[in-house]
């Protein structure tokens, strides 16, 4: 498994299923979640209330799966991150959940190539080089030999100079 860093707008990135960085609701919101909904389309959406209606919400370090609509990659996994400032011991693990459960849902679709965005990193405000670490660390260590590239769509700077360097040094 090829593991890579990129500085770029997942909603452009071509790849069998990019991840999503959502919210318990699963009906949208802003940052990348915002975006993948706006240029995705409605059928995005359409899949995401299905999914609400027969599982209600989804909780943090789950993840669903849908079509991708009008987006170059084949599905969106929809994945849930921890909110940094509330309470709770656990958030290092729910974070490694995100990233577990994607590739569990990716395994089960026959996904070759994913690409995640840096969960919990924005709005929900995880310190970067711990969601880094985490992020790294899980994908490394989730035993698999069918998916053959994982990208880190990184959207700033600081993301992307932290993900290449620890990806050099785990090489
Ligand atoms: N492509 C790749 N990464 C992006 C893009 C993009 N187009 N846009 C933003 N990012 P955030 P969260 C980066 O806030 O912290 C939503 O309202 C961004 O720079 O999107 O998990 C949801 O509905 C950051 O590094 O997600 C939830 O309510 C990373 O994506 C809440 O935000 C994650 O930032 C989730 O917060």
């Amino acid at each position: 498994m090829k593991l890579k860093a990129l500085q770029s707008d997942i909603t452009t990135v071509k790849v069998d299923v990019i991840v999503n960085a959502a919210n318990t609701s699963l009906l949208g919101g802003g940052g990348v979640d915002g975006a993948i909904h706006r240029k995705g389309g409605a059928e995005i959406l359409e899949a995401c209330r299905k999914i609400r209606a027969t599982q209600g919400k989804c909780n943090p370090g789950e993840a669903v799966i849908t079509t991708a609509g009008n987006l170059p990659a084949k599905y969106v996994i929809h994945a849930v991150g921890p909110v940094w400032n509330t309470g709770g011991k656990d958030k290092e693990r729910l974070l490694a959940n995100c990233y577990l459960n994607s590739l569990r849902l990716a395994i089960e679709n026959d996904i070759k190539t994913i690409a995640f965005p840096n969960i919990s990193t924005g709005i929900y405000k995880f310190p970067k080089e711990l969601a880094a670490k985490i992020a790294i660390e899980t994908v490394m260590s989730f035993q698999q030999d069918q998916i053959e590239e994982v990208i880190f769509v990184c959207f700033d700077e600081e993301n992307y100079k932290l993900y290449d360097e620890l990806l050099r040094i785990k090489k």
